[in-house]
C-alpha cells in the first residue's frame, strides 16, 4: 500500500548507502576521483566553516576545507575533516520503531508510525488538555526545519510548551542581549578577532571548542594581549598572554571590581556613555562597594593583578570581550554576561573594528534557534504576549491569529518539572540527547518513565534518549538534506544534500510535513513546500525586525556570496552590489581574482551607536552577586566543573564517537582532572580509579593529575555519559539556563591498580 511518506517527492527509498571509499582525516580524494565539488557549511559548531565536498555521481566521497570561504579560510578542525564518517555508521536509524507489547522497539512503516504518533498524542491532549504535550528541540537542524517544527507544533498541533537544547547553551546570551541592547544580537564579525589589540576570553576554551576561531586570533597582526579568565589553565589559557585563574563562579564580583577600577582611574569613555547608554550613574554607585580587597578575596586574584587587567582594558584602543559557557552556565549568568557588556559600553569598545561584547555561540544553528524556533520568542524575535506581533505573524503566514498562543512557553526545566507534576504526559524530543546532556540526569531519566508517550526523533536509534522512546522516528542527517544555518557572526550558510540518507530515514523537514498531514493541519502549511520556500517565508518574517534578511534573494545568493550576515535588508542588497568583487584587504590572504565568492564583506552591529531599545540606547544592568547554590562543604569538598574535553569530541558523542580517527584523539574512558596537591593528599596516583560522588549520584573515573586545575577543584568532560549524574540543578532566574559548571563533589581512590586511560 502506498503511503504519504512514499509519495513525498524527496523521500529517499534507496537501500542503505555504503560509504564509497574510506577517506580519513587529511585524506582528500584527488580530482581524478570525483566529478563535482560543492561548498557546504559544517554541521557541528557555530563557527560555520565552509567545507568543499567532493562528489562522484552526486554522492560525497570526501571533503576538504574551503580555501576562500570567509569564515575558515581553508582550515577545519578534526570534526569538520571527519564530518562524512558519522553518516555511514551502522547504527543509523533506517526505519521508524515502535515499542511492542513485550517492551521491545520494533520496526514499523511510516504510515503506522504516523498513525500512532497522532492517535497517542491527540488522546493525551483530549484527556489532559492541549498543554499536556510538549517538545524539546535543538540548535542542530536547519533554520527552515526549526521554524517548521515550531509553527507546526504551536499553530497546528496546539502545543503550548516547547523548548530546545539552546536553553542549555545560549539562553543566557539571548536574554542578556535582549535586556541590554533591546534585541538578541551578537554584534561582531570574525574579523574582530584579527583587529583587536586586547582580546579578553571569559569562560571560553576557544582552542578546543572553536579551534578555527582561535586560528583567526592567531592571524591577528597587532601583537595583541590575549587574556583568559577561567579557573582552569586551559589550552586557550596556555596560548594567551595573561591568565586569571579565578575561583569558579566568582565572575560577577570580579567584573564589578574591574568596572570600579576603570571608573576610579578614569579609564572610561564619557561621551560614549552619555550619548549611547542609560543607567550609568546608578551603575557607578552600585559598584562602589566592590573594593579590590573584597574582589581579591572572592576571586583569588590579587589587587595588583586586578589593576593590571583594568589598565589593559582602559589603555587598549580596540578591546574585545568574548564569552561562552563558563559565563552562560551559571546561577547568575545573565547578570554576569551583562557585567561583560557593561565593561564594553563604559569603555566605548563597541561598534568599532576589534571591539565588542561578544558571545560566541555553540551549536551550528544555535542562532537560528534563537530567532526562528518559535520557542522562547515568537518567530523572528517577536513576543507571544504582544497582540500586534501575533497579528503580524498570522498575516504573513495566512493564519488565524487565534492559532498563535498568547502565552510564553515553559522553559526546558519547567517542562521537566511539568512531567514531575503530572502536567506533561506526552513528550517529543527532536535532535537532542537529553538523557545524557540534561542536568541531574538520574532524576530526568526516572521522570521519563512517568510519561504516557515519548517520541524521539534522531539520526541514530542507539542514543541514550532513544532507549526510552515509545516511538522512534528516523531522521536524515546533515549532508543528507538542505537548508541554512546561522553562525556566531550572524552569517547564513548553506547546507546541501551531498549524500543519500539510509533506508527510510526522512529529513526532519519531511517528517514535520508528514506529521502535519496525519494530524490534519497540513492545510495551514500548504506554502511550506520545500526548505527554500520556507526560507522565503522566513525572509518575510524577518522584514523590519533587527534580524531583517529580506535582501538575501535565495539559496543561490548565499552560495555565491560565501554566506551572508544579517541584517541584510533590501537596501543593503543594493549597497552591496557595488561592493561585489571588493578587493581583499592587504592582511587578507584571499585573492579576490581566484575566489569563487562574489561578496566579501564583514559587518558588525552598532557602528552608529544606535541600539534596539526604543530610545536607541543600551542599558547598564546589574545586581548583587549571590552565593553559589551548592558550595563545597566538609562532606563534598571539591567544586566540580564540566565542559568540552577535546576538539575531536562533540557533546554526547553520538556523531563523533562513530569515527575511528576521532576516537584516537581522546581518552576512551571517563577521567577527572585533579590537582597534584589534592591527589597526593588523597593518595591518588595517575590513572588510578577514583570515585566522584555528589548528593545526587556517583561516577567512577580515571584520575588525570595535572597542574592545569586548581586545588579544591575538579573537571570532567561532558562527553562521557555519566557526567550529569553528578550535576546540581541550579538555574539562572532570567534565562533558566542550567548551571552545569559548579556542584559540590567528593573524590576518593577506588583501588590501587593503575589502569591505562585509553
Ligand atoms: N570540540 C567541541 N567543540 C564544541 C562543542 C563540543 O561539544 N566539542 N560544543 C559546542 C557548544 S554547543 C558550545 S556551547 C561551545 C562551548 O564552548 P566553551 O564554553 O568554550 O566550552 P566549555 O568547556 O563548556 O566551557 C568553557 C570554560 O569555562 C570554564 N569555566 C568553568 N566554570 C567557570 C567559571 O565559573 N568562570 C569562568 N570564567 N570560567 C569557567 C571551564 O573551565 C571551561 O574551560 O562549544 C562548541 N564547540
Ligand atoms: N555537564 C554538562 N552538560 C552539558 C554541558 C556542559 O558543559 N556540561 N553543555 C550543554 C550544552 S552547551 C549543550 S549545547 C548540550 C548539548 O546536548 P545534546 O543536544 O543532547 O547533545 P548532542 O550530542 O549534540 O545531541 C544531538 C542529538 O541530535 C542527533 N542529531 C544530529 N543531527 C540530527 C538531525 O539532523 N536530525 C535529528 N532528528 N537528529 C539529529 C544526534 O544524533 C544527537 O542524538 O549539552 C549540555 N550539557
Ligand atoms: S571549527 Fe566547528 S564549524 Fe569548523 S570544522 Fe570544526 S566543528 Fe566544523
Ligand atoms: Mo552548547
Amino acid at each position: 500500500m502506498s503511503t504519504v511518506a512514499d509519495n513525498l517527492s524527496t523521500t529517499p527509498t534507496e537501500a542503505f548507502v555504503e560509504q564509497p571509499q574510506n577517506f580519513g582525516l587529511g585524506d582528500v580524494p584527488s580530482p581524478a576521483q570525483y566529478d563535482n565539488t560543492t561548498n557546504v557549511v559544517c554541521g557541528y559548531c557555530s563557527t560555520g566553516c565552509g567545507l568543499n565536498v567532493h562528489l562522484k555521481n552526486s554522492q560525497a566521497i570526501g571533503l576538504s576545507p574551503t580555501q576562500d570561504y570567509p569564515v575558515n579560510l581553508g582550515m577545519a578542525c578534526p570534526k569538520g575533516w571527519e564530518a562524512l564518517t558519522p553518516l555511514y555508521s551502522n547504527d543509523r536509524a533506517t526505519k521508524p520503531l515502535l515499542r511492542n507489547a513485550n517492551g521491545k522497539l520494533e520496526a514499523v512503516d511510516w504510515d503506522m508510525a504516523m498513525q500512532v504518533f497522532t492517535l497517542r498524542l491527540k488522546a493525551i491532549q483530549d484527556k489532559n488538555g492541549k498543554d499536556s504535550v510538549a517538545w524539546l528541540g535543538t540548535g542542530q537542524i536547519v533554520t527552515e526545519e526549526m521554524a517548521y517544527l515550531g509553527a507546526l507544533a504551536k499553530f497546528g498541533m496546539g502545543i503550548v510548551h516547547g523548548d530546545s537544547n539552546t536553553r542549555q547553551c545560549m539562553a543566557t546570551s539571548a536574554v542578556a542581549y535582549k535586556q541590554s541592547f533591546g534585541f538578541d544580537a551578537p554584534p561582531y564579525t570574525y574579523k574582530d578577532f584579527e583587529e583587536s589589540d586586547v582580546l579578553i576570553f571569559i569562560g571560553s576554551n576557544l582552542c578546543i571548542a572553536h579551534p578555527i576561531l582561535w586560528q583567526r586570533v592567531l592571524r591577528n597582526p597587532h601583537q595583541p594581549e590575549i587574556v583568559v579568565i577561567d579557573p582552569r589553565k586551559t589550552e586557550t589559557a596556555m596560548g594567551a598572554t595573561q591568565h586569571y585563574a579565578i575561583q569558579p563562579k566568582s565572575d560577577l564580583t570580579f567584573l564589578y571590581g574591574i568596572a570600579k577600577l576603570l571608573i576610579e582611574n578614569g579609564w572610561i569613555d564619557p561621551s560614549y556613555i552619555s550619548e549611547h547608554t542609560n543607567a550609568y550613574e546608578a551603575f557607578v554607585a552600585f559598584v562602589q562597594p566592590f573594593s579590590s580587597q573584597m574582589v581579591a578575596a572572592a576571586s583569588g586574584i590579587s589587587a595588583e593583578r586586578l589593576l593590571q587587567l583594568a589598565r589593559l582594558i582602559g589603555e587598549g584602543k580596540r578591546v574585545s570581550f568574548w564569552w561562552t559557557m563558563g559565563v552562560n552556565q551559571g546561577h547568575e549568568s545573565t547578570r554576569t554576561a551583562q557585567a561583560i557588556i557593561n565593561l564594553a559600553l563604559m569603555t566605548g569598545n563597541m561598534g568599532r573594528p576589534g571591539t565588542g561584547a561578544n558571545s560566541v555561540t555553540g551549536q551550528c544553528n544555535a542562532m537560528g534557534s534563537r530567532l526562528f524556533s518559535n520557542t522562547s520568542n515568537l518567530l523572528g524575535g517577536r513576543d507571544f504576549l504582544n497582540a500586534a506581533d501575533r497579528e503580524q505573524v498570522a498575516r504573513i503566514l495566512h493564519l488565524d491569529p487565534a492559532l498563535i498562543p498568547d502565552q510564553n512557553s515553559w522553559t526546558y526545566d519547567q517542562i521537566v518539572s511539568g512531567i514531575e507534576n503530572d502536567k506533561i504526559k506526552g513528550l517529543w524530543i527532536i535532535a537532542t540527547n537529553s538523557s545524557h546532556s540534561w542536568i541531574h540526569q538520574n532524576d530526568f531519566n526516572k521522570l521519563l518513565q512517568k510519561l504516557d508517550f515519548l517520541v524521539v526523533q534522531d539520526i541514530y536509534h542507539t542514543t541514550e534518549t532513544a532507549q526510552h522512546a515509545d516511538l522512534f522516528l528516523p531522521a536524515a542527517a546533515w549532508g543528507e538534506k538542505e537548508g541554512t544555518f546561522i553562525n556566531s557572526e550572524r552569517r547564513f550558510g548553506l547546507v546541501k544534500r551531498v549524500s543519500k540518507s539510509p533506508g527510510e530515514a526522512l529529513s526532519d523537514f519531511n517528517i514535520f510535513k508528514l506529521i502535519g498531514h496525519y494530524w490534519g493541519c497540513a492545510h495551514l502549511f500548504s506554502h511550506w513546500t520545500s526548505p527554500e520556500r520556507v526560507f522565503q517565508i522566513l525572509k518575510e518574517l524577518s522584514r523590519g525586525q533587527p534580524c531583517d534578511f529580506s535582501g538575501i534573494e535565495d539559496y543561490r545568493a548565499i552560495d555565491e556570496a560565501g554566506g551572508i550576515q544579517w541584517p541584510f535588508t533590501e537596501s543593503s542588497k543594493f549597497e552591496v552590489q557595488s561592493l561585489k568583487f571588493e578587493e581583499a584587504s592587504a592582511q587578507d590572504n584571499l585573492k579576490p581574482q581566484t575566489s569563487n565568492f562574489k561578496l566579501r564583506q564583514e559587518r558588525r552591529l552598532f557602528e552608529d551607536g544606535k541600539f534596539f531599545h526604543t530610545d536607541g540606547k543600551a542599558r547598564f544592568i546589574f545586581e548583587q552577586p549571590r552565593p553559589m547554590p551548592e558550595p563545597p562543604c566538609q562532606q563534598f569538598p571539591f567544586v566540580l566543573m564540566t565542559g568540552r574535553g577535546t576538539s575531536a569530541q562533540w557533546h554526547t558523542q553520538t556523531r563523533t564517537g562513530k569515527s575511528e580517527i576521532l576516537r584516537r584523539l581522546y581518552p576512551a574512558n571517563i577521567y577527572v582532572e585533579l590537582n597534584p596537591a589534592d591527589a597526593e593528599r588523597l593518595q591518588i596516583g595517575p590513572n588510578d580509579r577514583v570515585q566522584i560522588s555528589s548528593r545526587r549520584g556517583r561516577v567512577e573515573a580515571y584520575a588525570f593529575i595535572t597542574y592545569t586545575i586548581q586545588s579544591g577543584q575538579a573537571f570532567i568532560p561532558m562527553h562521557y555519559p555519566a557526567v550529569n549524574r553528578l550535576t546540581f540543578p541550579a538555574f539562572d532566574p532570567y534565562s533558566r539556563q542550567p548551571s552545569y559548571k559548579a556542584c559540590a563533589v567528593d573524590i576518593s581512590r577506588l583501588d590501587r591498580k593503575p589502569k591505562p586511560r585509553s
